[in-house]
């Protein structure tokens, strides 16, 4: 890792330059939301002083300029993750009206009474309570992988669950709470030999892993820019030709018509049958920047820096004045996610406190409740570091934390 590297990055992320509570900020939540680029701050600003119009409908050349830049990025994030065509990723909200526009059109018209989905233990409820609602509206059945206590996916377990009944496998690739990387090739591998489909929640993933859909053979892949270091409200549903073009529609309105009658009502061609209404144009203009960004620097690069944090990280927890301190998750693949409680403290407390210096963390369940109830915990403390974090930083997160065990 090159330390000016990091520094010069640094420079382009305007917020990281500010004290909070009379601390420079020390900014660990980015599993919850990164922070943007000062390139995809621009570019909304310039969206919205010359370019703003509504796009695929105007003859004018605000709408030409507009709709064209809109359809870029739908080209750079096909090849951001390797998509055959640009027309297999489809603009959303994020992951979870990625996830629920599955659930709401593939599943409620494959999915039959006594057909089975499974999950992970690790998910999201974004990926829980959309399956949990297509199960009791079809009568079908949900099943959970379930993990082993370093936060892995029991893959023998895995295998029992499948059978013919299997339609879907909804996945987590990397789990938000814990940081584990699942083995979604294999996973993928196997649901295929039973006929199931496989969606992966790429929320986590996609800011730190390559991303290759080809490669992989995933059916869907959920996508979401907030986490990419784009603006929030924008996600990408990317799903193979073949299926979306045999979904229903999941919202009607314009834009995803072909002819609009009384009597009948025929669908546009993908992607824009899934893309009803007048979409986040500047946001979605603005997420290619922030894809720009993370191919200029190489996810090499990325991933090598995170780990080098997360190992700094997990070393310095091995101190004596920091026994108290138990990490919860600790998978041999992950990524740069930490979560740990502190033994006689509440979690919440500890977040407080770690603010006060100026360091954001997250605590609570992180939308994982069934995970939490795994480990038996309400809740954790939670450190995700990104590319612009620094080995200081974390140095600063341990110092505040063998500050906060003295208090025990
Ligand atoms: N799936 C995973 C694995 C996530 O981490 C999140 C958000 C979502 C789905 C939902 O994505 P969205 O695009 O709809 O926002 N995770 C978190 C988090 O860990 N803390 O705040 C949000």
């Amino acid at each position: 890792m090159n330390i000016a590297d990091i520094e010069k990055i640094r420079t382009l992320f305007p917020i990281l330059h500010q004290e909070v509570n009379g601390h420079p900020l020390v900014y660990f939540d980015n599993a919850a939301t990164t922070q943007k680029p000062i390139s995809v701050i621009e570019a909304l600003d310039k969206y919205y002083r010359f370019d703003n119009a509504n796009i695929h409908r105007a003859a004018h050349t605000l709408a030409a300029r507009s709709t064209e830049m809109f359809e870029d990025t739908r080209k750079t994030i096909q090849s951001f993750i390797n998509a055959k065509e640009a027309e297999e990723c489809i603009f959303t909200k994020g992951v979870t009206e990625s996830i629920n526009l599955v659930a709401q059109t593939w599943a409620r018209k494959f999915v039959q009474a006594g057909d089975e989905i499974i999950i992970t233990t690790m998910e999201h409820h974004s990926n829980i309570v959309p399956w949990q609602m297509i199960c009791e509206e079809k009568s079908a059945i949900l099943r959970v992988i379930p993990i082993n206590d370093s936060g892995e996916l029991l893959m023998d377990e895995f295998d029992k669950l499948l059978n013919p009944k299997t339609k879907l496998v909804a996945c987590v690739w990397v789990s938000n709470a814990l940081g584990t990387i699942n083995p979604v090739k294999e996973i993928i591998q196997k649901a295929h030999a039973v006929g199931a489909k496989v969606l992966l929640d790429g929320a986590q993933a996609c800011s730190h892993l390559k991303v290759d859909v080809q490669d992989l053979d995933c059916d869907f892949l959920c996508v979401s820019s907030h986490k990419l270091y784009g603006p929030t409200g924008v996600g990408v549903l990317y799903g193979k030709r073949q299926l979306l073009e045999m979904m229903p529609p999941y919202q009607g309105g314009g834009e995803m018509i072909k002819e609009v009658s009384f009597e009948k009502t025929t669908y546009n061609e993908i992607p824009y049958k899934f893309e009803a209404g007048t979409p986040n144009i500047g946001d979605v203009i603005a997420f290619k920047k922030a894809l720009d960004f993370v191919n200029e620097i190489g996810k090499d690069f990325i991933a090598h820096h995170e780990n080098s944090l997360l190992a700094y990280f997990n070393e310095l927890l091995l101190s004596e004045e920091l026994k108290a301190v138990k990490p919860i998750g600790t998978a041999k693949e992950k990524v740069s996610v930490q979560s740990f409680v502190i033994e006689g403290m509440h979690h919440f407390d500890i977040g407080m406190m770690l603010d006060a210096r100026g360091i954001a963390v997250r605590t609570g369940h992180h939308c994982t409740q069934p995970l939490m109830n795994r480990f038996s915990l309400e809740g954790t403390v939670r450190a995700s570091f990104a590319i612009y974090n620094t080995l200081d930083e974390v140095k600063k997160l341990t110092d505040s934390l063998i500050r906060i065990c003295k208090l025990r």
